[in-house]
């Protein structure tokens, strides 16, 4: 073999070795995505994010959203959008956040988008027997419309679902702006059982919006954007429902975007922090409505709490 030819193979074999065991940050770049909510699913990491589609300095745009996976962390293969908000026959659009969480061998994707007929945001519930889809409406109706929530005036703050299951089975979903709002899942995923209860306010402080559980040993997280630009705080209890104690901030506000929205998973031993930045330079500018993926690690101290999430343009390391 030619020695240039030689050559040139071997700097495409570095190359896509390099591409492949290092990550940067943002950790998604063929298309703009923003409120990451992963999942671990079979050892696989899947992330539904709503895609930005906004024109420099236009508002909120966003028509579907949009499924990847990883088995590494770094190299995301895309699953295209499984579902959108108007597959919703009583929604008008808005692809804002959401979240998936698998139940039984079933998928149940929480969603925000705006209603119809009862002005303001609401929450709709997809159902799929796969991570990746075909995905459908599972009532036929929205699970949550801002007529059933009084804590604000806003028609805004029945957004950004957050499902757990707890270790005895039982699903709840967590969501809100302004204010925290929570209620009991029946065994069907698709209904509440029960009514909807309002965390108090000094047990979020400084609550924006998007509530994220997890769950770490005995204690529970609920963790939240705060403030505006948005930074991430958050509060713990030994109870699903509460009390909350609040515990101070996670991270820092993104970069080139007022929001920041976050997941937090555990994946092959490590645990992992999810967000959007305004960072993405290619194709297009990113900003506050042209938001990317970000991941970065998340460590905790000795006694539970949790360390300040260093945000990189580095990203994570692949894993295996
Ligand atoms: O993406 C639209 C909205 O922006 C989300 O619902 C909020 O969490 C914020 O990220």
């Amino acid at each position: 073999m030619d020695i240039r030819m030689k050559k040139l193979l071997t700097s495409i074999a570095l190359a896509s070795l390099s591409f492949s065991a290092v990550a940067a940050n943002p950790a998604i770049t063929d298309k703009f995505t923003a409120d990451p909510a992963p999942i671990v699913y079979n050892d696989t990491v899947y992330v539904y994010v709503g895609r930005d589609e906004a024109k420099p300095d236009e508002g909120y745009t966003m028509h579907e959203w949009l499924v990847y996976s990883s088995t590494d962390m770094v190299n995301w293969k895309s699953h295209g959008s499984p579902f959108k908000p108007t597959d919703f026959s009583w929604s008008s659009g808005s692809a804002w956040a959401g979240h998936v969480i698998e139940k039984d061998g079933k998928f149940y994707w929480y969603t925000t988008s705006s209603h119809k007929t009862v002005k303001g945001k609401a929450i709709g519930v997809a159902v799929s027997d796969s991570p990746t889809g075909p995905f459908k409406d599972a009532r036929g109706s929205a699970l949550v419309t801002n007529d059933m929530t009084k804590a604000t005036d806003i028609s805004w703050d029945d957004i950004d679902p957050a499902a757990f299951i707890d270790d005895d089975g039982q699903a709840w979903l967590y969501w809100g702006n302004q204010k925290a709002y929570y209620a009991k899942l029946k065994d069907n995923m698709i209904e509440f059982d029960g009514p909807i209860h309002v965390v108090p306010d000094e047990q979020v402080k400084g609550f924006t919006e998007a509530p994220w559980i997890h769950k770490r040993g005995d204690t529970y997280y609920l963790s939240y954007a705060t403030g505006f630009p948005e930074k991430t705080a958050y509060s713990t209890s030994k109870s699903i429902t509460g009390p909350w104690k609040y515990q101070g901030l996670i991270a820092e506000g993104a970069q080139n975007s007022n929001t920041i929205h976050q997941g937090i998973i555990d994946y092959k031993g490590k645990t992992y922090f999810f967000y959007h930045t305004g960072m993405m330079q290619h194709p297009n500018t990113g900003g506050s409505f042209r938001r990317s993926m970000a991941i970065d690690y998340l460590y905790y101290n000795d006694d539970g709490t949790i360390k300040k999430v260093i945000q990189t343009s580095e990203g994570v390391k692949a894993v295996k």
